[in-house]
């Protein structure tokens, strides 16, 4: 099911993040500066650590790209680890150690810490946690940007907002919003030091923040990401590996500390009665002009809804509406206050390893999530207008517009 293809490598204090995409289209215009802007909206947000005072990530375009567009060829990138002059030596991939740098063996509860050891047989929970850090997220990251960049060839917009963080929440009913207020909340979110769009809200969220960072301890919460711009028909109903939400889902669910996955009005729905949540369907010709009622995408059949329950996806399927995706994140397991773990070595109890870390990283994971989102529908909209240069995918989607224009 995947047009587009890519993998990630590098470890959080080596040399550096590489990544590779396969699929995007020639002709397209890339720039490192496109990419930078994610990277550094995802190093952003109160309660990050130490380590984002070392990083000012940076996307160097390896491949793929000649004279500032894309040629068709993988696109390589590299984010260089500022941290690993620190490391040099206990990150060195070459000879063998004498032991002068100790072990990690104390693992973390909530990380991947204990089973990943058990797992690749491990007794260093360094060679655990080095790729198991969210510092990979950095290149999915940058992948994402260059996926959101073509996306944006076809008015396709995606933005995130946080909405809870630990007690503190804000309610915003994406649901009933039109495209204009689901894109002016996500404007206001990138003013936020937590990315929520309220500022009332927002200085509580620090608060807690503050509060967490005093106590030695940590905080989760959950973000929202908005897509707007989608044509109807990206991905199917006809089986269960194409169903546009599952696919989602999994690129969300992928992200570290990601709990939960909802969709539209998501687990709100099942306490519904059907004739509450299913979103009407009305009438209004394409091409009347007439200002449309809510939010549906720029390609539209004259079938509209007025709400937005289903979040834009139904069957499987976009069905022209916003697409409205939240994913609750747990605390950061690592805590300066370390929890009660076991010595890997002596099975003796201990206090789990403190290794420097966030306290909160919320308005981080809803900049990941849209990359996440942003290459999960690129792949899908590739499937459906695929071509190998731009000019082809344009072609295939032009006339798409005109066929659901008329339907
Ligand atoms: C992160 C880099 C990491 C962590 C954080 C995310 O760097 P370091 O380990 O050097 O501090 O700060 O990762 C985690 C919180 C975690 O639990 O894995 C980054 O670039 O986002």
């Amino acid at each position: 099911m995947t047009v587009l293809r890519y993998l990630t490598a590098g470890e959080s204090h080596g040399k550096a993040l590489m990544g590779i995409i396969e699929g995007i289209p020639s002709g397209l215009s890339l720039s490192a500066a496109d990419i930078d802007i994610d990277l550094k909206r995802r190093q952003g947000g109160h309660g990050r650590g130490g380590r984002m005072k070392i990083e000012s990530d940076h996307a160097e375009i390896l491949s793929g790209v000649r004279w500032g567009k894309t040629i068709g060829s993988p696109v390589a990138l590299l984010i260089e680890n500022k941290d690993f002059v620190n490391w040099a030596e206990g990150m060195s991939s070459e000879g063998i150690h004498n032991g002068s740098i100790p072990p990690v063996i104390r693992p973390r509860p909530g990380h991947a810490d204990l089973a990943g050891a058990v797992k690749y047989t491990h007794s260093d929970i360094r060679n655990v946690l080095e790729r198991s850090s969210a510092r990979e997220t950095a290149m999915r990251v940058a992948l994402g940007a260059v996926a959101k960049r073509f996306l944006a060839e076809f008015d396709i917009a995606f933005g995130s907002f946080v909405i809870r963080i630990g007690g503190r929440a804000l309610e915003v009913n994406s649901h009933l919003l039109s495209v204009k207020k689901l894109l002016d909340i996500s404007s206001k979110a990138e003013k936020s030091p937590v990315r929520c769009p309220d500022e009332e809200v927002s200085a509580k969220m620090v608060g807690l923040v503050d509060k967490a960072i005093k106590e030695g301890n940590s905080l989760g919460g959950v973000f929202e990401v908005v897509i707007t711009g989608l044509p109807v028909g990206l991905g199917s109903f006809v089986h269960w590996d194409r169903r546009l939400e599952g696919r989602l889902a999994k690129a969300i669910m992928s992200i570290p500390a990601i709990k939960g996955v909802e969709t539209g009005h998501g687990f709100e729905m099942g306490s519904s009665s059907g004739s509450e949540v299913m979103d009407e369907i009305f009438y209004l010709p394409p091409q009347s002009g007439a200002k449309l009622l809510k939010g549906a995408g720029k390609i539209r059949t004259g079938f509209i809804r007025k709400t937005n329950y289903s979040g834009g996806i139904e069957g499987g399927m976009t069905n022209g509406m916003p697409l409205i995706l939240r994913a609750a994140m747990k605390p950061i397991p690592t805590l300066r206050r370390p929890l009660r773990s076991v010595d890997i070595t002596t099975k003796k109890p201990v206090k789990a390893a403190y290794e420097r870390s966030d306290i909160c990283a919320v308005p981080a994971a809803a900049v990941i999530g849209e990359a996440m989102a942003a290459l999960t529908i690129a792949d899908a909209f590739l499937e459906k207008f695929g071509g190998d240069s731009l000019d082809e995918v344009r072609r295939n989607y032009n006339s798409y517009v005109k066929y659901v224009r008329n339907f």
